[in-house]
């Protein structure tokens, strides 16, 4: 129990989401307080149950009436590739032709294209570009994202753009988690020889990045337009050689049973996973990792095959969801959107929606234990929302409710 002596802000007046149990809970706390001491939650409660000493004069701790409003944790986009160059709005107009993605992809355009893009784009340039989409994510109330490289394919260009996600962190109080996706595509130089592609990888790229601090962990396009199941093996084998946590793309437009060799990794989580299977989900459910829902993509495919909600909800498989944010199958930097498609498409209820951005994203970044919870202890990442009902987040879409957002405790909206 923190000394209230040490409080620096102090929040009466409101309603928490606490988000510390996803299953179909906010964990609601009415009429309550929370107090912000060093950066880190440092009491919540009732209202009536404060420590009596809280209001002495002499205190420092700046309290604001909360007027009935609604605190959540800070919001965490676990998934998204946010750092790249130009764009693919040409491709949406051959999709909308008639052209698939993976006819699009085999001809030469989808990942690829985005590749000679980023790598004529200067470290300036993509950081310039990816601003605004983290701004936007930002002002909705995000305080942890996380981005993936994989629009470089090579070990400059890979590097450079795990350093420009982690120059975001200085433009903006959003906390940035790097992920490695060097096996995202395979470059047009190395067509037919995805083995020797991989040797890059595993041999070069990813050695590189670990000796440069540029990735929290390892990500791998699993699929028939990406990577096979032996050749995901051999990036999971070197991940592991380095004590980095792995994160899969898969079964996203086909079933490899990536999701349950990810799981013998201890995988951090599985994403995409709309063609997921029980066996699979069990897997998972065993070595605790998180799925990944990712809306906008299904969404923007005008995917129809559902991910298992059901069957991980019957394993209790614990769900996030994320913009999955990327030019070619979410250009949608926008987190409260998909709280509501995660309701209308994927029937989340909205407690299980918002847990996937908060509590259950932490999971999947591997930050169960600092972030996504109002707990206390937990990093004072905390928005203030205009509402009435927790509901009102995934209902509603395209008025900004956000009040208040703080990061490690200090105010920055
Ligand atoms: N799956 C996706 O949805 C994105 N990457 C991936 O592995 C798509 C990336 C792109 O089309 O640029
Ligand atoms: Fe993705």
């Amino acid at each position: 129990m923190t000394n209230s002596k040490d409080w620096q802000t102090l929040y009466i007046n409101v309603n928490l989401a606490t988000m510390t149990d996803g299953s179909n809970s906010y964990g609601e706390i009415t009429q309550a307080a929370l107090a912000i001491s060093n950066g880190k939650i440092a009491w919540l409660g009732k209202e009536s149950d404060l420590p009596a000493d809280f209001s002495e004069k002499d205190h420092d701790v700046d309290i604001i009436d909360g007027k009935g409003r609604w605190l959540t944790p800070g919001l965490i986009d676990c998934h998204t590739h946010l750092v790249y160059g130009g764009n693919r709005a040409n491709e949406f107009e051959m999709r909308l032709q008639g052209k698939s993605y993976q006819e699009i992809a085999n001809a030469g355009g989808g990942i690829v294209s985005t590749v000679s893009a980023t790598r004529k784009a200067s470290e300036a340039e993509l950081l310039a570009s990816a601003l605004p989409r983290l701004t936007a994510l930002h002002q909705q109330g995000v305080t942890t994202v996380e981005i993936k490289s994989g629009y470089g394919l090579d070990t400059v260009n890979e590097i450079k753009m795990l350093k420009v996600a982690g120059l975001l962190a200085d433009e903006l109080p959003v906390t940035i988690k790097r992920t490695f996706l060097g096996a995202h595509a395979l470059p047009t130089e190395y067509k037919d020889n995805a083995d020797g592609y991989l040797d890059i990888v595993c041999n070069e790229m990813l050695p590189q990045v670990v000796k440069d601090n540029l990735a929290d962990a390892v990500d791998v396009f699993c699929e028939g337009i990406g990577f096979s199941l032996e050749q995901t093996k051999r990036v999971f084998d070197a991940a592991r050689s380095h004590n980095l946590p792995i994160k899969v793309h898969a079964e996203q437009l086909s079933n490899l049973g990536a999701s349950e060799l990810a799981a013998n990794y201890d995988a951090l989580s599985s994403d995409h996973i709309e063609f997921l299977d029980e066996a699979g989900i069990k897997a998972m459910k065993k070595s605790g990792m998180t799925a990944v829902l990712l809306p906008g993509a299904f969404y923007f495919l005008r995917e129809t095959q559902l991910p298992p909600i059901d069957l991980l909800r019957k394993h209790q498989v614990p769900m996030a969801v994320a913009t999955d944010a990327n030019p070619g199958t979410s250009p949608i930097h926008n987190i409260h959107l998909m709280l509501n498609m995660a309701c209308t498409l994927f029937k989340l209820t909205p407690s299980e929606a918002l847990a996937g951005i908060t509590c259950y994203g932490a999971k999947a970044l591997g930050l169960t234990a600092s972030k996504g919870q109002l707990a206390v202890g937990y990093d004072a990442d905390i928005a203030l929302w205009n509402i009435e009902q927790p509901a009102e987040l995934c209902y509603q879409f395209g008025v900004n409710p956000l009040a208040a957002l703080y990061q490690a405790g200090k105010r920055v909206i």
